[in-house]
């Protein structure tokens, strides 16, 4: 087992992580910018080192600062949480040719999954149902649109080094193709140096569905059944739970089937998310995978009551998974509080906490690194709490929801509690009835 790892990371998941290696007996070093001095993470972690200014890029980002610090500090693991670095390849590497274990992937599976394209033609090998579309990369307008009247309208052109929404365009019909086969281009290459672009047949009014999957150093995957993480906002996921309101046994056992698939595919090793579109038909399609811990893992946590962490670094230390698959039987749903004003575009809301009380109680957890006089910085994510409820239906669960974001007290900034509770009085979310374009007609004034 490990005796030191670096948490490249802040705010509530390195708080977390943190939590988990104290419990596994493995010290722990923090790195922290100027502007998160007062974190708990600092406070917690046995060690912590300054890693620059505020701003991300000449600190959590910056991989000869991390570096520094694993060499100072001694550390034999580097654990890198959720954004930041957690898919960054040269980093994985770079961990890797100094001896210190990066918890994670190797980084050829990043690489390999950071590659929409690459990704794609991965699971089509591996027999994982992909939503049909162009083989590989699009030439030109021409043979795009070929490959689309092949397929029928709307088409949806995606950029292969994307990922999470960002350089999509839905095309109609023919006639706006070029237009926004340009504008793909453009925009790909501006955000991702690579103007690579792939086209997909448009699924439309899916659910976003994603399983989490758990592989060992020996071969060995399994999978912890799905999380719906259907509402969300411009591609920020809002709420998560499992088991997914639209999933059914024989569903589960296909698409849990095609997770182990993409798994085994790939020799994956850690924790990892298989993320799907599901049609209303129950036909589903492998969409991305993720190789990190996500924001969300707490769903999955409550549900087959299990540390993901803890396993997480348990393989990465070498040691085999035990046990098999994981069917739900009670469920879990988590609100995601964010420092933004849901009564003016989400706009995000930092500032000082004045005042700071967290909802308890039976089935209820809050995951949080903010405090009563703890002040958000501006600078990065606007995660405040991941409240998480636990309860033996969906029903009682939503119930023990509303009864949590009533205790719920934020004081100085303004948050999406309003949100979370209107939505939780909403008829269609409490019957089950949404896909991933649910908000986009969602009045928050409405009752
Ligand atoms: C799609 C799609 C419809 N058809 N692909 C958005 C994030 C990225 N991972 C892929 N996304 C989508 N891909 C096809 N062929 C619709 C989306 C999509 C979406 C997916 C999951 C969750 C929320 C979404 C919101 C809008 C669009």
């Amino acid at each position: 087992m490990f005796n030191k790892i670096l948490i490249a990371n802040r705010g509530e998941i390195a708080l977390r992580i943190i939590r988990t290696c104290k419990e596994m007996s493995i010290n722990t070093v923090a790195v922290y910018s100027t502007a998160d001095k007062e974190s708990l993470h600092v406070r917690f972690a046995d060690e912590a080192v300054c890693i620059g200014p505020p701003s991300s890029a000449e600190s959590y980002l910056s991989i000869p600062k991390i570096m520094a610090a694993v060499e100072i500090t001694n550390a034999d693991a580097v654990h890198p949480g959720y954004g930041f670095l957690a898919e960054n390849a040269d980093f994985a590497e770079i961990c890797t040719e100094y001896g210190i274990k990066f918890i994670g992937p190797s980084p050829q599976m990043i690489r390999m999954m950071g590659d929409k394209i690459t990704a794609k033609d991965t699971m089509i090998k591996a027999g994982v149902p992909v939503v049909p579309g162009s083989d590989g990369l699009i030439k030109s307008v021409k043979s795009g649109q070929d490959i689309a009247k092949n397929i029928g309208y709307p088409v949806i052109l995606k950029a292969t080094a994307g990922g999470g929404g960002k350089g999509m365009r839905i095309v109609w019909k023919e006639e706006e193709f070029e237009e926004q086969w340009e504008k793909a281009r453009i925009e790909a290459k501006a955000s991702f140096a690579n103007d690579g672009i792939y086209v997909e047949k448009f699924i439309e009014e899916p659910r976003h569905i994603e399983f989490q999957i758990i592989g060992d150093q020996k071969g060995k995957v399994i999978h912890l059944s799905e999380r719906d993480c259907s509402i969300q906002r411009r591609h920020q996921k809002l709420v998560e739970e499992c088991p997914s309101p639209f999933m059914d046994k024989s569903l589960r056992t296909k698409m849990g089937k095609a997770a182990i698939k993409a798994g085994k595919a790939i020799n994956y090793e850690g924790v990892g998310t298989v993320e799907f579109l599901v049609d209303k038909y129950k036909k589903f399609y492998f969409m991305e995978m993720n190789t990190r811990i996500q924001v969300e893992h707490p769903v999955t946590e409550e549900v087959i009551d299990h540390d993901l962490i803890k396993e997480q670094i348990k393989v990465a230390a070498g040691e085999p998974l035990i046990g098999g698959n994981y069917i739900p039987n009670v469920h879990a749903i988590e609100c995601r509080i964010n420092a933004e004003d849901p009564f003016n575009d989400f706009r995000p809301s930092p500032g000082r906490i004045s005042s700071f009380h967290s909802p308890k109680g039976h089935g209820v957890r809050v995951d949080t690194h903010v405090y009563a006089g703890y002040t958000i910085p501006p600078y990065y994510d606007s995660l405040i709490a991941k409240l998480i409820c636990r309860a033996q239906t969906r029903e009682e669960c939503i119930t023990k929801m509303e009864r949590a974001l009533d205790e719920f007290i934020v004081e100085g900034v303004k948050t999406t509690v309003p949100f979370h509770k209107r939505l939780m009085r909403d008829k269609s979310f409490r019957e089950g009835d949404f896909h991933t374009g649910f908000l986009n007609d969602f009045d928050l004034s409405e009752e």
